[in-house]
């Protein structure tokens, strides 16, 4: 109970949740994760219609994480939201909210998808940042007035808290995040992967069949931590903070650089499904030798 807390209005039993993207496509993958500890779980990112994602190969792992084009699969929101439904009630007695990511082609899409989705979920996550998806994600999310449409379409369509995530891959994260603070999100998710690249020197070509993809895991903490320190100096709403988390230590850099909560997706190929436990228990650890409470660091490393 060391590590209880609020995020615009909605408690969490604590602030280690499941980053998008990672054992978010079904019920019982969500379930898992449940049991391993998370204070929240998020949601692969899901559209209006199915889509069936990249060709493989889609993730290969690298020097310091992975690199994947997944491509966006998922079910479609209308089936999607049939998996929520079967482990709703259980994950809501285990006290785990649920963060439903959502990403469509235009502002239309994602309200549409958004109104879907706000009566199972409790907190609505824009995915503008997907790193390669065609005329998704990245093309909105580098873009401040496409990104300002978006966020303001879906904060006029729903009423629960609205947070947008972010890419890395731009040249000013701030001016995408002033147009979506302007648009009046709640939050802002902190960040997506980072671009790159591998290839197989003995089949002379790009590993992943997309070519390029999102880089996840240790290599994007300090990345990571930069841009979750630059929102909190511009930003007045809460940060979750997503990149590279793999342990407690990770997760206190994360939030004394300003960030409320956290989102760990790599780490858990790492260490388990119960890496939210373990991350708990070693924030609590923390708090508990320097005589801190959580409310205490967030923001703490900032004047
Ligand atoms: O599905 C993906 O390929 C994917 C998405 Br939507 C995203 O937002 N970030 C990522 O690294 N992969």
């Amino acid at each position: 109970c060391m590590l209880k807390t609020n995020i615009c209005g909605i408690e969490f039993k604590n602030p280690v949740f499941l980053a998008s993207g990672i054992m978010g496509e079904t019920g019982s993958a969500l379930k898992r994760i449940a049991k391993g500890g998370a204070g929240a779980v998020t949601t692969k990112s899901i559209g209006l219609n199915p889509n069936p994602g990249h060709k493989n190969p889609t993730i290969v792992e690298v020097y310091g994480g992975f690199l994947n084009a997944m491509g966006l699969p998922n079910p479609g929101v209308d089936e999607y939201l049939e998996e929520i439904e079967k482990v709703r009630d259980e994950l809501n007695r285990m006290d785990v909210r649920i963060i439903g990511s959502i990403y469509g082609k235009d502002e239309e899409e994602f309200a549409e998808v958004a109104k879907k989705m706000e009566r199972y979920v409790d907190i609505i996550e824009l995915n503008i940042s997907c790193p390669h998806a065609k005329g998704y994600g990245a093309t909105i999310g580098q873009n401040p007035d496409l990104s300002y449409d978006v966020c303001k379409a879906v904060k006029k369509a729903v009423k629960i808290p609205v947070f947008a995530k972010l890419t890395p891959n731009v040249t000013d994260i701030i001016e995408i995040a002033q147009a979506v603070v302007d648009a009046g999100v709640d939050g802002l998710v902190a960040i997506n992967t980072v671009r790159g690249m591998a290839i197989d020197i003995r089949a002379k070509k790009p590993i992943l069949a997309n070519k390029f993809g999102g880089l996840s895991g240790k290599a994007i903490k300090s990345i990571g931590i930069k841009v979750v320190w630059d929102l909190y100096e511009n930003f007045d709403v809460p940060i979750i903070g997503v990149g590279g988390i793999m342990s407690g230590e990770d997760a206190i850099e994360y939030m004394m650089a300003g960030a409320s909560a956290v989102q760990i997706g790599s780490g858990v190929y790492y260490r388990g499904y119960d890496i939210f436990k373990k991350v708990c228990d070693e924030i609590i650890s923390f708090l508990k030798e320097e005589n801190l409470t959580l409310e205490e660091i967030v923001g703490m490393a900032h004047e």
